[in-house]
């Protein structure tokens, strides 16, 4: 049965977006959203019923009492797909750390062409975490040592892998009682393979055991590895003005794109556009220069580093290609539609893969090779500006916000503190007080089953005006950009009260971007911060925060979620859940959706929850957060009390007339 088509409103809330969409029906060629609507979800897969782990199947679990032909049973076949998911979820993020800390070893040896170590103080403090000697050696020596450090977190078999000594304490003593310390990351990923083969782990219970091993693995592992290493080699980020959505074309420029997720690319890419031969190559070309813009977590690397715009997040990758201004997509890993190099041959975009691991078809493949980087940057861009004669109609949108991103845990340690004595403890204060009810991390990918961008706005402005301090990353953070919400005093008219003062003392906007979803692992340390920090409790499971994903979609979302739980984190997720059964039809399918929320929450303190309605996740962010101020004794929530000192209380005062000004500031009547 054919589907109703979704009006441009339900498609997408961003107005470029939308905009776009009416160009894409104008020309009579198929986004994801025309997709969407055209190909149904299959509700029996969806809801996690089906298994298709052998060639005996696929076997659809639709009635009652039903078994695989093996005699699976529907528990059974929910877990495992979950942990599958799980882990390619785990294992995209990792890879992705692998490749970082190789590029690091090079660049310690002088291999890596154009690379330097920019953050020399981040390689001495983690350096000197991990026991690696740091006095007296030079830079690269230490960076070297690390690098080995980190390349053998992949392939290690026993004992435990290296950051989780950076999780709290009690935590670490939590996972070690449980058994769920992850041994080496690839380990726990082809363990989760091994045991979801068919005739393999058949205990729903124990199957999810592993999921959580192998989440652990990505978070706590390839996802911290990650984030450190860029961070190392890329610098730390720290607030600068950004800007993002399609309005960030330039109509007098060559517009690249770079899409994926690795910074090592995309960083030289950046290099490269600056590069004097190149600028004069594009203007040799009859172009003003190169303009770059990002999209999905590439965009969220280079705007956090270097500023460089978002064109948009995930959703926005076809939309960016239908402004007819883009004379190259460079694309990394992850998060790639196939459908882009179809797209792009109704115009004259190239889509360019550069990973050994990724290719499209039809797609240039250049590959990309760390030792010659800045040469294959050039490379790149030098066709990309051989396109630009080909340029047909362009429509480029007017719309495009600016934004402060760059929020890194340390920055956030540094602003709140100051250089000599940088400390979480004014958030913690904060949050004892009242002023900031708790936190919120609204994290995860655009998905066409849904108003793009919608539930994103909706969870993030309702919870700001309940004081709910914000922090953001991947495409999630980029809809709140899109909406205005990131910039200082933007969207403080927007927020309660008591984080309003805070917001106005501490110069920051209500949202907080902290990075691409690599950068969640960023997140875990600022929670681990708050707890070092005392006054809220021994553990991450004691503080007022939930973890958010309205609109997920990808396997790296699940992966992020459960290692959330098993830190001690509520994590509520948007849209369908995949395993969700058919009650109306299985009644006994509901199982393993009662285990990842109960079960876990009783073992870890963390629950993970799909709920689809954006009222309810609000909801129930609010009941949690004042369930943990609660447990640790906190004042209950009351905006009354703030709200009159800082900014606020200027403005008010100046309404009055100057004696009645004078009785308010002085406190006695004066004549
Ligand atoms: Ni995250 Fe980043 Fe975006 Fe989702 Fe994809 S880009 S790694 S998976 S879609 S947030």
């Amino acid at each position: 049965m054919a589907r109703k088509k979704r009006s441009l409103e339900e498609f997408s809330a961003d107005p470029a977006a939308q905009e776009m969409l009416v160009r894409a029906e104008e020309m009579g060629v198929s986004t994801a959203f025309h997709r969407a609507d055209a190909l149904a979800p299959c509700n029996i897969g969806a809801a996690g019923m089906c298994c298709s782990n052998c060639g005996m199947g696929p076997c659809r679990l639709t009635k009652d009492g039903l078994t695989g032909v093996c005699g699976a049973t529907i528990d059974t076949i929910q877990a495992r797909n979950l942990v599958r998911a799980i882990a390619v979820g785990s294992a995209a993020h990792s890879d992705h750390g692998r490749d970082m800390a190789f590029t690091l070893k090079a660049v310690a040896n002088g291999e890596a062409e154009g690379y330097v170590i920019r953050d020399v103080p981040k390689l001495r403090t983690l350096a000197a975490r991990y026991g690696i000697p740091i006095e007296g050696r030079s830079p690269e020596e230490i960076a070297n040592d690390l690098a080995d450090l980190y390349i053998a977190q992949f392939g290690q078999q026993d004992g435990q892998v290296v950051p989780i000594i950076r999780a709290p304490e009690k935590r670490q003593k939590l996972w070690k009682k449980l058994g769920v310390i992850p041994r080496g990351i690839d380990r726990e990923v082809v363990e989760a393979l091994h045991r979801t083969h068919i005739g393999d782990d058949q205990d729903a219970e124990h199957l999810l055991h592993h999921a959580i091993r192998t989440a652990l693995s990505d978070g706590w592992g390839g996802s911290m590895i990650a984030t450190d290493v860029s961070d190392i080699l890329f610098g730390t980020p720290a607030p600068l003005l950004g800007r993002a959505n399609l309005g960030v074309l330039r109509e007098d420029m060559v517009n690249v794109i770079v899409h994926g997720h690795e910074p090592t690319l995309s960083e030289m890419i950046v290099a490269a556009s600056q590069d004097p031969e190149i600028i004069e190559y594009a203007r040799a070309a009859g172009a003003k220069g190169v303009n770059l813009a990002g999209i999905c977590c590439t965009a969220n690397e280079i705007l956090m580093r270097q500023g460089v715009p978002a064109a948009g997040n995930f959703l926005h990758q076809e939309l960016v290609i239908l402004t007819g201004a883009v004379e190259a997509m460079v694309v990394d890993v992850q998060c790639i539609m196939q459908a882009l190099v179809g797209l792009a041959q109704n115009f004259h975009t190239l889509i360019i893969t550069t990973s050994p691991k990724v290719k499209i078809k039809d797609a240039v493949h250049i590959e990309f090779d760390e030792h010659q980087a800045l040469t294959i940057a050039k490379e790149i861009l030098r066709r990309a500006i051989d396109n630009f004669k080909n340029r047909g109609e362009v429509h480029i949108p007017a719309a495009q916000s600016e934004l402060i991103p760059g929020f890194s845990h340390e920055y956030i340690n540094y602003m709140l503190g100051g250089s000599y004595r940088a400390s979480f403890r004014p958030l913690n204060d904060a949050i004892m007080a009242g002023r900031i009810r708790g936190v919120a991390a609204i994290v995860g990918c655009n998905n066409p089953r849904s108003t793009q961008d919608y539930l994103h706005s909706y969870v993030t402005q309702e919870l700001l005006k309940q004081d709910v301090l914000i922090v953001e990353t991947g495409c999630g953070a980029i809809a709140t950009a899109k909406l205005g919400l990131m910039l200082g005093e933007a969207g403080l008219d927007q927020v309660g009260p008591g984080l309003r003062e805070i917001c106005e003392t501490v110069g920051i906007p209500p949202v907080l971007h902290m990075g691409s979803c690599v950068d969640n692992s960023r997140i875990l340390t600022v929670l681990t911060q708050m707890v070092e920090e005392g006054g809220l409790g021994d553990d991450i499971d004691q503080i007022p925060a939930v973890g958010l994903a309205p609109e997920w979609m990808s396997e790296k979302a699940l992966s992020i979620g459960a290692y959330c739980v098993a830190s001690g984190v509520y994590v509520i997720f948007g849209g369908s859940s995949p395993v969700s059964g058919m009650p109306d039809r299985v009644s006994d399918s509901d199982l393993v959706s009662r285990y990842i929320s109960e079960g876990w929450e009783k073992l870890y303190g963390g629950k993970l929850e799909f709920i689809p309605d954006p009222e309810e996740m609000v909801r129930k962010t609010l009941e949690h957060i004042d369930k943990k101020r609660a447990a640790l004794g906190l004042p209950e929530y009351d905006p009354s009390r703030f709200g009159r000192s800082g900014d606020a209380r200027i403005l008010e005062l100046e309404k009055l007339p100057l004696p009645e000004r004078r009785e308010a500031l002085y406190g006695v009547p004066v004549r």
